[in-house]
């Protein structure tokens, strides 16, 4: 695994995740309370010793670079190293990244520069574990140019990915970016030649690239330096290259998910809870999730009444019911408050109580949630300060709204509260 070098797509323009990419960049954001979703894929990395790794992103955020940088340290004695590129104005291209294949063009020239045989491109907003040492070694195996991940799946969801057929020997023969009507009709294949059960197969009549890539590296920059045009690789690069190269498909039979979409990380998180097996588990010693380490205190709880929950660390919590929520790091929630079917992100650094205090006495609300408060299928970012007897249980039932003026926002019925806003006292969303 030595040569082969990381590039993780650490996103785009980051408006299906807005607002949580109001602040920073779509790497940085906050997962099951404690990672940021740039843990993952680099996780994912180091257990398959991959060490050589570059995240692209769209906008430098500061805490994205103070989370790359604390978290991931390598010994002097490897060449280990997590690296930041964000796109940049230069003389020759004065633009932002035009898409996936273009932010990969735009650093070709340093990526060029490792002698390493194959590039992983990687994306920064999926939930799941996987080996990559396999994926290459397949890749290798096949004497393949270029070598997609894929997964079955059903109709539902078979517009939002790039489709394909492949033949016998597992080699890609046909790819349609996000097919609908009569051209995604024109991708079912019969998923029993990967191994899928009859019942299965008619379930999943399709193979999805997860849009991720293993490139001989020569290919990656011919294809590059040759189609300057093409800006992106599941619309552009992959369709084209699948006639004229050795594209070839690697199974994946794990948990998958896109969480790139609020509804689809609101769900994601939630699915943590479930019992007594999540879809994603972050209980592998063999292949752990890693993150910057905090040092935070025990949580202290109170009289709390918590079902199928996931608290993470430092938080205070006060008489309070809490069900099938996410609370993340030093969540502060107060008396009388109900949580349910909602993702609290915590909080970037404690309040003192005096200052809490003063706050209260003055007619200013403190960080965390006040007394009474209810919230109900709601994603709260960071610092929020939720007055007293708040409700946040989307009343009237809006699947979208744009409310930044009053610090939320609804996105797929789903109440996102900005990070560091103030919601008053009694107020009712
Ligand atoms: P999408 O996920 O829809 O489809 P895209 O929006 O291009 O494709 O994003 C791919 C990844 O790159 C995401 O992680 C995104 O955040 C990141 N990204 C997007 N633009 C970027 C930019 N300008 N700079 C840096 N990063 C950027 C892709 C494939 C499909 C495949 C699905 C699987 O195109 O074929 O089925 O992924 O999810
Ligand atoms: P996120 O990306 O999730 O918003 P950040 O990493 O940007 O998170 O959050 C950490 C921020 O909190 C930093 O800007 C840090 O300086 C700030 N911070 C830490 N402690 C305090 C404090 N006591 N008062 C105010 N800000 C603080």
């Amino acid at each position: 695994m030595k040569s082969v070098l990381a590039i993780i797509l650490g996103g785009g323009a980051g408006t299906r995740l807005y607002p949580l990419t109001k602040f920073r960049a779509k790497p940085a954001v906050s997962l099951a309370g404690k990672y940021r979703l740039i843990d993952i894929p680099v996780s994912n990395c180091i257990n398959s010793e991959i060490h050589k790794i570059y995240v692209l992103t769209q906008f430098n955020s500061a805490s994205l670079n103070r989370h790359i940088g604390r978290a991931y340290q390598f010994s002097q004695f490897t060449e280990g190293f997590v690296e930041v590129l964000a796109a940049q104005q230069t003389p020759e291209s004065p633009s932002w990244f035009q898409g996936t294949a273009d932010a990969v063009r735009k650093y070709l020239w340093l990526f060029d520069s490792w002698n390493v045989e194959d590039f992983i491109i990687l994306s920064g907003d999926h939930l799941y574990r996987m080996d990559y040492s396999l994926f290459v070694q397949r890749h290798r195996a096949t004497n393949a140019d270029i070598t997609l991940s894929v997964v079955p799946i059903g109709y539902k969801q078979a517009s939002d990915f790039g489709l394909m057929k492949v033949d016998s020997t597992g080699r890609v023969v046909d790819f349609s970016e996000k097919p609908k009507g009569e051209a995604l009709e024109q991708m079912k294949v019969d998923t029993t030649s990967l191994g899928l059960s009859a019942e299965q197969a008619v379930e999943k009549p399709f193979i999805a690239s997860m849009g991720i890539y293993v490139f001989k590296k020569q290919v990656l920059i011919d294809l590059l330096r040759k189609n300057l045009d093409q800006t992106d690789f599941g619309k552009e690069i992959i369709p084209a290259s699948s006639r004229d190269y050795n594209v070839q498909a690697y199974l994946f039979d794990g948990y998958w998910e896109d969480i790139g979409t609020i509804e689809a990380f609101y769900e994601a998180n939630l699915a943590l809870t479930r019992q007594p097996y999540p879809d994603f588990s972050f209980y592998h010693e063999d292949a752990p999730i890693y993150t910057r380490a905090r040092y935070l205190p025990p949580n202290k709880l109170q009289d709390c009444q918590i079902t199928q929950s996931s608290i993470t660390e430092g938080c205070i919590l006060k008489n309070c019911r809490i069900h099938h929520s996410v609370v993340g790091l030093r969540q502060r929630i107060n008396a009388d408050c109900v949580i349910e079917d909602s993702l609290l992100m915590g909080a970037d650094y404690y309040e003192p109580l005096s200052e809490s205090s003063q706050h209260l006495t003055r007619g200013k609300i403190p960080m965390g949630i006040g007394e009474g408060s209810v919230i109900r299928r709601a994603i709260i970012d960071k610092n929020a300060r939720i007055g007293r007897n708040v409700q946040i249980v989307n009343k009237d039932n809006v699947q979208e709204a744009e409310r930044e003026d009053l610090g939320f926002y609804i996105r797929s019925g789903i109440v996102v509260v900005l990070k560091n806003a103030v919601i008053p006292d009694g107020m009712i969303i």
